[in-house]
């Protein structure tokens, strides 16, 4: 186990344990809020995910996963500034949704405007009972720009996103479950647990069947029907051609392997 690398410049802390890798969000005393130094760390960590990592953990330090965008750092831009900051967002989200690693957000109190767009950036989220979602973007007079009007009408839908920044509607943990916002609700400071317990489960997959679910599958999702069939085709073929593909399917045909729901 390596030891905790924290950057106080950026509040982001980075864990490698195993083939985990914890990134805390760790600015808890500003609720986790997300400055432009902090934005560029986490680009920075999720293009340099170390050897030997098979999954990462994004959680958030103190009683919220995070504020979103730091306000205090809002000035006026002009449109191209503007363009730029938002741009910078979507390249760091990139990183996080089509990196080399699944990830998974443990969230907590407040996943609010680009706090939010993170979480949506993520494979799989677990929310502790006292999480809440909300777009304060609608109130503050300006819009998303972290990527949320591409990825959270895929999980939410586009009326319910379109609610919240209209209405300034949040939405309560148990509630977002059905909705889509997380896969996993759990009882408060039980997230991480439950976090590592899923991670631990997905570094046992074929890497390529990781690297399909992080970045084919979104794709086909966009796709039409016809081309979306032809490339899982293609993407079945690969997976299956592969030598662990097929040492899985002979362990489980002589009973060496799990079965469903083991
Ligand atoms: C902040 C921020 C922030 C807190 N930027 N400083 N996001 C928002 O509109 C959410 C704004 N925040 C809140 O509504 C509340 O802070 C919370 C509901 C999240 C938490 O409430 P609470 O009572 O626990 O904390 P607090 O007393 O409001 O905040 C503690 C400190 O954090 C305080 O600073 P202090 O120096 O007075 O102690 C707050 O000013 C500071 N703080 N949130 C800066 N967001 C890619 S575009 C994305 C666009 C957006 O994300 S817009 C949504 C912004």
């Amino acid at each position: 186990m390596n030891s905790p690398m924290v950057d106080k410049s950026t509040f982001l802390e980075v864990d490698q344990q195993e083939e985990i890798l914890f990134i805390k969000l760790n600015r808890p005393e500003k609720r986790n809020a997300i400055n432009d130094a902090l934005i560029l760390a986490l680009e920075a960590v999720f293009s340099t995910i170390p050897a030997g990592v098979k999954c990462a953990i994004l959680h958030g330090e103190g009683p919220h996963f995070s504020a979103g965008l730091d306000l205090s750092e809002l000035r006026e831009r002009s449109v191209v500034e503007g363009l730029h900051h938002s741009r910078m967002w979507h390249r760091a989200l990139d990183r996080i949704q089509f990196g080399t690693v699944p990830v998974v957000a443990v969230l907590q109190g407040a996943c609010v405007g680009g706090g939010l767009e993170i979480a949506a950036a993520c494979h799989i989220r677990v929310a502790e009972q006292t999480t809440f979602y909300a777009l304060p973007e609608g109130q503050r007079g300006i819009f998303v720009g972290g990527g949320a009007s591409v990825r959270l009408p895929k999980l939410i839908g586009m009326a319910r996103m379109a609610d919240m920044m209209f209405t300034g509607r949040v939405i309560q943990a148990e509630e977002g479950v059905p909705m889509g916002f997380s896969q996993y609700l759990v009882e408060e400071g039980a997230g991480l647990a439950k976090g590592i317990e899923l991670a631990k489960r997905i570094a046992q997959n074929a890497e390529m069947t990781n690297y399909a679910l992080m970045h084919v599958l979104p794709r086909i999702a966009d796709l039409g029907q016809s081309e979306g069939l032809l490339l899982e085709s293609m993407m079945a073929a690969i997976a299956q051609s592969s030598p662990e593909a097929k040492q899985r399917l002979s362990d489980f045909l002589e009973g060496r392997a799990k079965k469903v729901g083991e």
